[in-house]
């Protein structure tokens, strides 16, 4: 049997660069919420990726990457913020391996703040250039010379997290500078996350989707109640918003909204726990719930 390698990888770098899709596209499963909007990601994604021995990757090794999908580094303007901003400083300190995620493009100040957290960091970091589908190769070879300046990457790497062209390079590489070490969990885990978390996410991404400009970052979304039998698995969710006025554009006329945002997760919820769903969405204002968001967390907790 091969030499296993065994580590967590931070992904970090702006609102919007594309972190969330390469952690799916990574584990093959939508674990964490995408969306056009900058700030989808609230708390740290993880998602684990085994490597058996003979899988596609062409690698010498077998291994296990737990991936820490973490909110896009913004400056904070509420206690949400700020909790988001230290989940990303906290995840480099959990990391082995980072991955720093930037458009092809020169620094702006996302990436001159990043500079200056990593300038302590003594693990490696690889520069992932994403989004390479979309942007013309000249752009790519000026934001390699730009941010080749600033630091010592230990790789630099042109992706798209969307179409997965590079993605394999990606894992190899991140093979070779992880430490030796024995797989932690079974083979056909996903996340080490709970599945109520999870639930959460998909419900809070249909949000994004459903309500586009119209509920931009004030929607958050609280589980419950959460009863798995055996042939189905009822859940109780309220979506949280900041104002009563907001309450017409979630239901929508007639409910049609809720409706929608309930059935669409539903079926993502179904396929991720591979069982049928009940799901009943409610909608409250909580005003200032930005300003404790710690009350969403109690219910992930069980
Ligand atoms: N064309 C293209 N689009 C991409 C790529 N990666 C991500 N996107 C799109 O960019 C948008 C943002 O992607 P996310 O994965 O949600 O970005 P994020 O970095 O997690 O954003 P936050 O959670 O807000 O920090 C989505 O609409 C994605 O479909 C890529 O490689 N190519
Ligand atoms: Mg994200």
């Amino acid at each position: 049997m091969s030499e296993t390698k065994v580590g967590h990888v931070a992904i970090i770098g702006r609102p919007n660069v594309g972190k969330s899709t390469l952690l799916n596209y990574l584990v093959g499963e939508k674990l964490a919420g995408t969306s056009a909007k900058p700030q989808t990601t609230r708390d740290v994604v993880r998602g684990i990726l085994t490597i058996p021995d003979g899988a596609v990757v062409q690698s010498p090794y077998r291994g296990q990457i737990v991936f820490l999908d973490t909110p896009g580094v913004h400056q904070p303007k509420d206690a949400l913020g700020e909790g988001m901003v230290r989940d990303v400083h906290q995840s480099l300190s959990d990391a082995d391996l980072l991955f720093w995620m930037v458009y092809p493009k020169a620094m702006g100040d996302a990436e001159r703040a990043i500079l200056k957290w990593i300038q302590d960091v003594s693990i490696p970091v690889f520069l992932l250039v994403n989004q390479i589908d979309r942007f013309p190769k000249d752009d790519l070879l000026l934001a390699l010379d730009s941010f080749q300046k600033a630091y010592a990457f230990k790789e630099f790497i042109p992706i798209s997290a969307k179409t997965g062209e590079n993605v394999k390079t990606l894992i190899q590489q991140t093979l070779e500078y992880l430490p030796q070490g024995e797989f932690i969990y079974p083979e056909d885990q996903l996340s080490d996350q709970n599945v109520r978390f999870h639930v959460q996410e998909m419900i809070r991404e249909k949000l994004y989707h459903f309500l586009g400009e119209e509920l931009p970052y004030d929607g958050a979304v609280r589980i419950d109640d959460f009863k798995e039998e055996e042939r189905i698995t009822r859940i109780h969710a309220t979506i949280v918003i900041e104002r009563d006025s907001q309450k017409a554009i979630v239901i929508g006329k007639g409910g049609e909204k809720i409706k929608q945002i309930g059935m669409a997760a539903r079926l993502d919820i179904e396929r991720f726990l591979g069982k049928k769903v009940f799901l009943e969405l409610w909608c409250k204002a909580v005003p200032g719930w930005k300003s404790h968001p710690g009350f969403l967390r109690e219910s992930q907790q069980h």
